[in-house]
Parts: C-alpha cells; sequence; structure tokens
C-alpha cells in the first residue's frame, strides 16, 4: 500500500486533510475543465460556483491541480486564480503527474489525474462535466481519452454528464464495458449526452437516489474487487439542454476545421469545446456550466450519505 498522501510535493489543503480525517464527506473536482474546457474569464466563476455548491449540499470541495511542481488536493486562496488565469498552464492526464512534480511545472488535471490523485487521497467522490472517451476516427488516430484506462482500475465515483459528445459515444459506452466500469443512469434510462440531454443510446442500471448510489458504492466495497469506478452519468435537464439540431450542424462543422488543420492528441478536446462555444453563440457554455453545476450538487449530495454510511 502506498504511504499516505503527506509529502511536501502533495499538498491536501487543511480543510480537506480534516474532513478527510474525520470521515466528513469531500468531493473531488477537476481542474482541466476551467483551465482548458471553459473560456476566460468566466471559468473562474464557474469554478468558484462549484466549490460553493459543494459546500452547499454540506461537503468539503477539494479541487485538484498542481502548482510549481507540488499536486494540491483542494486549492487555497489564489490557487483557483492560477488554474483559471494563467494562459501556459499545461493540460496533465495521470501519466504527466511525474513529469510536472520534478520539473516544477504548472498544470491543471484531467479526469484521468484527478481520479487517481483522490483516490490516492481517500476521497471516494468526483464531479466533472463529461468524462474523455474514444474519439471519432478512431480507427485511423487511436485516440482513446487516458479517462477509460485508469477508470477501470480506480475506486471513485464520477459523476458527469455522460461523455463528451464530440465523441464516437457508442464506441466508448463500449469500451467502458469491456473495461468494467460501472455505468449507470440517474434518474435516466438513456445514456446522457454532455451538452444534450440524451444520446439517444441506452443505459442497463437507472438509479434514482444519492443513498442507492451509496448504498451501490458499499456493494462494491462489500464485493471487494474488481476495483474500478462507478459512472453516475447525470442527464442535464432537457429545457437547459443545447438544441440537438444546432448542436449537430455545429459540430459537424467543428470536426471537419480539427481535419483540416491536423489538430491531434491532447489538443483535440479543447480545440473542439471551444469551436462548439463560438458556433453556437455561447449556448453550448450554457449547456456545459449547467451539467457540471449539477453534477458538483449530486456528487456532495452522494458524498453526504457515503459518510452517513460510515464510507
Ligand atoms: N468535462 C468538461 N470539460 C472538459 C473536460 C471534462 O465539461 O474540458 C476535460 C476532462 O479533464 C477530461 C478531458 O479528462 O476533458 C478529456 O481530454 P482528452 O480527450 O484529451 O483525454
Ligand atoms: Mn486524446
Amino acid at each position: 500500500m502506498p504511504q499516505p498522501l503527506d509529502t511536501p510535493a502533495l499538498r491536501l489543503s487543511p480543510q480537506v486533510a480534516d474532513a478527510l480525517e474525520r470521515g466528513r464527506p469531500v468531493v473531488a473536482l477537476e481542474s482541466t475543465l476551467i483551465a482548458h474546457g471553459l473560456p476566460r474569464p468566466d471559468n473562474l466563476h464557474v469554478a468558484r460556483e462549484l466549490e460553493t455548491l459543494v459546500r452547499r449540499e454540506g461537503a468539503v470541495p477539494a479541487t485538484i491541480a498542481v502548482l510549481d511542481g507540488t499536486v494540491h488536493i483542494g486549492l487555497e486562496e489564489g490557487g483557483l486564480e492560477r488554474v483559471a488565469g494563467q494562459e501556459d498552464l499545461r493540460k496533465l492526464g495521470c501519466r504527466d503527474l511525474p513529469v510536472a512534480m520534478a520539473t516544477g511545472a504548472s498544470g491543471a488535471t484531467t479526469v484521468s489525474a484527478t481520479a487517481f490523485l483522490a483516490a490516492r487521497a481517500g476521497i471516494r467522490v468526483f464531479a466533472t462535466g463529461g468524462l474523455g472517451g474514444v474519439h471519432r476516427g478512431w480507427a485511423d488516430t487511436w485516440d482513446e481519452s487516458a479517462d477509460l484506462a485508469l477508470l477501470s482500475r480506480t475506486p471513485i465515483t464520477v459523476v458527469c454528464a455522460g461523455v463528451k459528445s464530440i465523441l464516437d459515444v457508442p464506441a466508448t459506452l463500449q469500451r467502458l464495458e469491456t473495461l468494467n466500469v460501472t455505468v449507470v443512469g440517474y434518474r435516466t434510462s438513456t445514456f446522457p449526452g454532455f451538452y444534450l440531454h440524451s444520446s439517444g443510446l441506452p443505459v442497463d442500471w437507472t438509479l434514482h437516489s444519492p443513498r442507492q448510489v451509496a448504498q451501490v458504492m458499499r456493494a462494491q466495497d462489500a464485493l471487494g474487487g474488481p476495483r474500478a469506478a462507478l459512472v453516475v452519468a447525470n442527464p442535464v435537464p432537457p429545457d437547459r439542454q443545447l438544441d440537438p439540431a444546432l448542436h449537430d450542424r455545429v459540430l459537424a462543422g467543428a470536426l471537419a476545421e480539427a481535419e483540416r488543420r491536423q489538430i491531434t492528441g491532447q489538443a483535440v478536446t479543447p480545440f473542439l469545446l471551444e469551436r462548439l462555444v463560438h458556433g453556437t453563440g455561447g449556448a453550448a457554455l450554457r449547456a456545459n456550466v449547467a451539467a457540471v453545476r449539477a453534477n458538483a450538487a449530486l456528487a456532495a449530495q452522494i458524498a453526504v450519505c457515503w459518510a452517513q454510511a460510515g464510507g
């Protein structure tokens, strides 16, 4: 078993450390969606709001990022401002963490890095917008987000609005099945579509309350394995979703532009999200923010039930 997270390179904020020690509810929040998924300067407002929503539900927020080579589990004063405002902030997947730490780099953590670090710190519930997954055109590019493989071996509950709709959603669902990641719809029988209420694809399981989610987490622990994530797919409400026809039209243009400009690797997701926001006159941004807000609140409710159950 690795040592507890308590070294100069891995810093828990006093609030997060105290909550974990006392078995109080904690929710991990990722920073790539703030730094690379949402436009400045609104992103800082959203980052603060997510923390407020988590607190309002009775849990402690732990936004995770790497600043000057130090992993922060829970950002303190000034940290959120850097994540939201710093132009050259890197995007760090799990594999990038050791290099960032050793070279003193700063970066926002993706779902893969955030889920790993949260689980390592003893945080069981995590909120994001939409997971990464299998990109369209994967047969040529082999581009599949590292989020999927990491979730297949990390015991964490991730509340998300499904996977990003810029992806090949059926292929991503297939990979989640292959990788043994448990997927449940939250009060829905169709898999959410990130900006859209529904991807049109079915989910096998539907849960109806935070308590029920906590019960599944307990059952995972009672089973003792495989140690994989639980994905709680929470759809953006129909009245907050992006107009599906507008979504499809703007996405088709963005995908063609990405191909023409030969955007590859880590740049693909931020590029497409930015094109969606721009091409929809900000409507995609509003749907994205509505999704992450709802996910942060639900994650906190789940964390509260989990802590009550002696999680
Ligand atoms: N959710 C959002 N916006 C985002 C992301 C999630 O609402 O930008 C980020 C997450 O950090 C996720 C990443 O891990 O997008 C996926 O990037 P890639 O496809 O390069 O793995
Ligand atoms: Mn990729």
